[in-house]
């Protein structure tokens, strides 16, 4: 196993320690989500970036604070490098009132365009590089000298927008510094599986831009390559593509097992982990002892303990936001419709659990079952025949309840619970 790279001549005392404390807090935070997720108190997905945090850090340390980066999900070590608080993260996961997006979603969408240049991430993977080269260019345009900087997996890396992405930021020269982390697998799917190539950097070749591979598990490499790329890009370069290559130490999400992994493979990259090789390294550089590294952990506990607490003891939404910042942030004024009023179909006169309704959604899907049961009978399906009678349906969740009113045409409007159901955690 090779050292992690010698560059301390142009890293500073200083920027090793800060590296290895944004690596420590994003594993201790993650660490901590992972017990709230287990207690049922997340409310969306939990991604894991246990194993890749020197990808994060070392890559979003390499930016300033008139930069812009759009993280994706096992990106939280790029989110507080560029200073999102841990209890932002914490609150945003849980849903809270007090969160970035105000309890209006479970995971990892939120940004912050005013203080920090955050762009929120966008699920469909390889949709953020289109988006980012934009910023880029908008900044050019703006004459700001910022450089953009977003991240993308192997598996993302296969997406048509990837490839339209990469090539419009090519063309137009934007300074965009893209991050291909190849973490050997994209969900069950192994890289060798989806890409006939040993590097996948050199995809860049393909739209006539710079181009890195590096260690992703060395937190100095990382960051120094990154900083090399981000000064090629502000000084006119175009953007760059950096592979990472690293490991995803957990599944996909919480709720995979990653069975399907090879047990021989997790104890490869066990024994390449960032955080431990890179305390080996300050220690052994004498830039780090083991009473540092205790105030280290323990500081970072602390604040990690507080922000815990906040989170936890953070309300959650109040319904009426519910009608609030859909379409705009208050140039417009929406209002919510209600079919029944309020009082009635809130606490303390009605228990009913909050749901979304979806207009003739029990139509539609008592129909298509209808269509399924004569496709079976006529022999065009494979499928047995379903008895539409005993088909669970939603909405009797709240049926009994929503019978007892004069029909209006809304009562047709079937009702979803708007929690996501245990079985979708994890899942995008
Ligand atoms: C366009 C698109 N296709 C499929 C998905 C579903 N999906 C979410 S994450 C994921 C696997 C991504 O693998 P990779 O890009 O390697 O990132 P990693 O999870 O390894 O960090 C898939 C298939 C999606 N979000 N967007
Ligand atoms: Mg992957």
């Amino acid at each position: 196993m090779k050292p992690p790279s010698t560059a301390s001549a142009t890293v500073t005392r200083q920027q090793h320690l800060d590296l290895y404390y944004f690596m420590k807090l994003n594993r201790m935070l993650e660490e901590a989500m992972v017990n709230l997720f287990r207690q049922n108190k997340i409310v969306g997905g939990l991604y894991s970036s246990l194993g890749q945090e020197a990808v994060s850090v070392g890559t979003a340390y390499a930016l300033e604070k008139r930069d812009w980066l759009a993280p994706m999900i096992r990106n939280i070590g790029a989110l507080l490098v560029k200073g999102v608080r841990p209890r932002d993260i914490m609150t945003q996961h849980m849903a809270k009132f007090g969160s970035p997006t105000k309890g209006k979603d479970g995971t990892s969408h939120f940004g912050d365009l005013e203080k920090l240049h955050i762009v929120s991430p966008i699920s469909m993977l390889g949709d953020l590089i289109p988006v980012m080269a934009g910023v880029a260019m908008a900044g050019r345009y703006l004459g700001q000298n910022i450089v953009a900087m977003t991240w993308i997996g192997d598996g993302g890396s296969s997406t048509g927008v990837f490839h339209e992405g990469l090539n419009l930021a090519a063309v137009q020269k934007a300074p965009l510094v893209l991050v291909l982390e190849n973490n050997q697998w994209a969900y069950s799917t192994p890289v060798q599986k989806q890409v006939p190539l040993a590097n996948l950097a050199d995809r860049a070749k393909a739209y006539g831009i710079g181009s890195y591979v590096v260690d992703g598990n060395d937190a100095s490499a990382v960051y120094t390559t990154a900083r090399q790329a981000v000064a090629r890009c502000r000084r006119g370069d175009g953007p760059i593509l950096i592979e990472a290559k690293t490991m995803r130490m957990k599944g996909h999400a919480q709720h995979d097992a990653a069975e399907y992994v090879p047990r021989e493979m997790v104890e490869y990259w066990k024994a390449r982990d960032p955080i431990t090789r890179y305390e080996k390294f300050l220690m052994d550089e004498k830039l780090l002892n083991v009473k540092a590294k205790a105030e280290i952990e323990s500081r970072i506990s602390k604040q990690i303990e507080e922000d815990r607490e906040f989170a936890e003891s953070s309300p959650p939404p109040p319904p009426e936001l519910a009608e609030q910042g859909v379409y705009c942030d208050g140039c417009h004024t929406i209002e919510a419709r209600w079919e029944r009023s309020k009082k009635e179909v809130t606490p303390p006169k009605s228990s009913v659990v909050p749901v979304w309704h979806v207009r003739n959604f029990d139509e539609a899907q008592a129909a298509a079952a209808l269509d399924l049961a004569a496709e079976t009978a006529a022999g065009n399906g494979a499928r047995p025949a379903l008895d539409v009678t005993t088909m669970p349906q939603a909405q009797t969740l709240e049926r009994p309840r929503t019978e007892k009113i004069a029909a209006t045409k809304s009562d047709r409007a079937s009702q979803v619970p708007s929690a996501r159901a245990n079985k979708h955690k994890g899942r995008r």
